[in-house]
């Protein structure tokens, strides 16, 4: 982070269930938004987080008239990045917390879960990305903590309302090979550091320092289009790939 902008990969990830009562009226497809890096991990995905006490909007895009969800502050830089009808306004058809979003089905693009769910995690900042992240327990130690939490304590399920259909049958996907880590690098990282919990910050920062760079420099894809090639030769294409097919978008700020 620092100079100029970061450039990440929005992630649409469509609504597909019973919408929240103050979005019953729309009649357009509804996605969520989330800010990845690393795109080429999206066959893994297994949910989408939401901070429950953020604030997100539901809001009017050019996209083929699609609504989105995302913070405020996200959306008011996609309105300057040729997503709305006019540069730098946000038309906004609801406001919701991020309880009021907890438990929706969606579909998102790549993975081999059919349906997953948006759940809570408590580690998501306002003021990065859409507020939306995407969940891939193969590869981030953040997102393998947090979906740990929710299977292991039914008690912090039901305070947001999740059943246990929406986390317990979710597992670590195999999707990337990293030499000396193996195909659940996460996974391996955070149990060798014994990981307790989502709040566990020392830990977990010292496990993404382990994971991250060869995951990217030396991480070889197992699965889809581009398997047998190494990450950091196809973030780009993938990218593309998901552009053409209306499921992802570049985001800056
Ligand atoms: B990444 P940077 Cl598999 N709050 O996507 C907390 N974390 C957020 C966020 C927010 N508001 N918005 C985005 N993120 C996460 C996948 C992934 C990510 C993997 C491995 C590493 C990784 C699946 N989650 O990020 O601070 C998102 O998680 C490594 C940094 O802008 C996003 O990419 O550098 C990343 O953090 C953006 O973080």
């Amino acid at each position: 982070e620092g100079v100029g902008p970061q450039e990440y990969t929005l992630v649409k990830m469509k609504l597909i269930g019973k919408a929240p009562e103050k979005l019953s009226k729309v009649k357009s497809v509804i996605y969520l938004v989330a800010a990845t890096l690393r795109p080429e991990t999206m066959y893994g995905q297994t949910n989408c987080w939401l901070h429950p006490d953020i604030k997100y909007i539901a809001f009017e895009t050019t996209e083929n008239n699609e609504v989105w969800i995302a913070t405020r502050r996200a959306a008011r830089n996609m309105s300057y990045q040729g997503f709305m009808k006019v540069n730098g306004e946000v038309n906004v058809i609801a406001e919701l917390s991020g309880m009021e979003l907890m438990g929706l089905q969606l579909t998102a693009p790549l993975t081999s879960n059919k349906i997953i769910y948006t759940l809570p995690m408590l580690t998501i900042k306002e003021d990065k990305g859409t507020g939306v992240v995407t969940c891939v327990p193969s590869d981030s130690p953040d997102d393998y903590a947090a979906l740990t939490d929710l299977q292991k304590k039914q008690p912090f399920r039901e305070k947001y309302g999740i059943t246990d259909e929406m986390v317990l049958p979710y597992k670590p996907i195999p999707i990337i090979d990293v030499p000396g880590l193996g195909n659940l690098s996460a996974v391996t990282v955070c149990e060798k550091l014994k990981v307790q919990s989502q709040n566990d910050r020392d830990k977990l920062t010292e496990a993404k320092e382990l994971v991250y760079l060869k995951g990217f420099y030396d991480g070889i894809l197992l699965v889809g289009e581009f398997a047998g090639k190494k990450v950091q030769d196809v973030k780009k294409d993938l990218r593309k790939y998901l552009v053409d097919r209306n499921e992802a978008d570049t985001y800056y700020e």
